[in-house]
């Protein structure tokens, strides 16, 4: 397992946590986003399939949700590390919200999408988005009216996983922020970098269901114990 001193690649993996203290809704937490909605109604294929209007009702008010938020300080540490690491960072998030972006973060990979864009399902195109669909408003490129969030559903196969796949294998260092641990393939990736030899760290608020699988964890909110983190991996 590298030393510190010989950490070279990073992989972080953030989930809903890093932004909760932006205000964003978490998923599971008291109140989360799975105590208003059942995911499958409003998160498969299946139910955009069954209810279109109730699917595209959640999103767009998400959407118009996040666009009132702002990044806090677990994404400013973050993007700082991206602008000073000069070694491999890939910053895989679960969020489909922009605010690692909005900090300043360049080397993302949203594995389950963005809030926005959106995805015609007739001509494949994805278009920036910031207003509704609920209204069915036709594709800026087609002119169908076949636009859907540009998110991976449950049982639909998310983004980028080669690209993630092949940074876990040049990783020395995985680190998950704010994350339970409940989704997967992003829940396996723990896993799979302990079978690769990599160091792994775990910076989350409290015990996720994956605590088990890291070398070391670190409890707190993120806008806590992210900042120390950056601070001590750009002195190392
Ligand atoms: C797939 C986009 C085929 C939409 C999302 C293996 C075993 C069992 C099941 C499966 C399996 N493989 C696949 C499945 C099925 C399924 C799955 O995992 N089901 C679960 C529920 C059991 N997975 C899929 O369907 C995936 N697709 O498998 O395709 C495939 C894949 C690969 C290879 C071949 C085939 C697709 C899953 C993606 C679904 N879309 N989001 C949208 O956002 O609406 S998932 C969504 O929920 C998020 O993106 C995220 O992934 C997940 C929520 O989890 P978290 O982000 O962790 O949030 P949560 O609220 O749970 O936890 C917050 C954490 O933060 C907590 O630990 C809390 O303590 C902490 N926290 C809170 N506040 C703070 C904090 N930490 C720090 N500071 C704070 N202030």
């Amino acid at each position: 397992m590298a030393a510190m001193t010989d950490i070279r690649n990073i992989v972080v993996l953030t989930g809903a946590g890093v932004s909760a203290e932006s205000g964003i809704d978490t998923f599971r937490d008291a109140g989360g986003l799975w105590e208003q909605h059942r995911v499958e109604d409003v998160a498969t294929p299946e139910a955009f399939e069954r209810d279109p209007e109730l699917v595209l009702r959640f999103y767009d008010m998400r959407r118009e949700a996040i666009q009132q938020k702002h990044p806090n300080a677990a994404h400013e540490a973050l993007a700082r590390l991206d602008r000073e690491w000069e070694g491999g960072l890939m910053i895989v998030t679960q969020n489909v919200d922009d605010l690692h972006e909005r900090a300043g973060a360049r080397r993302v990979v949203h594995m389950h999408g963005t809030h926005l864009n959106a995805w015609c399902t007739a001509c494949d195109v994805r278009s920036p988005w910031t207003g509704t669909l609920i209204e069915r408003p036709a594709c800026p490129d087609c002119g169908e009216r076949s636009l859907r969030p540009d998110v991976v559903w449950f049982g639909e196969m998310p983004y980028r996983m080669d690209e993630i796949f092949a940074a876990l294998r040049e990783a020395d260092l995985f680190v998950s922020i704010g994350t339970s641990g409940a989704v997967y393939p992003a829940a396996g990736f723990v896993r799979n970098a302990n079978d690769l030899g990599v160091r792994t760290l775990e910076l989350n608020l409290e015990p996720s269901q994956g605590s088990a699988w890291f070398d070391e964890s670190r409890h707190g909110p993120a806008t806590q114990v992210v900042p120390p983190w950056v601070d001590e991996i750009l002195a190392a």
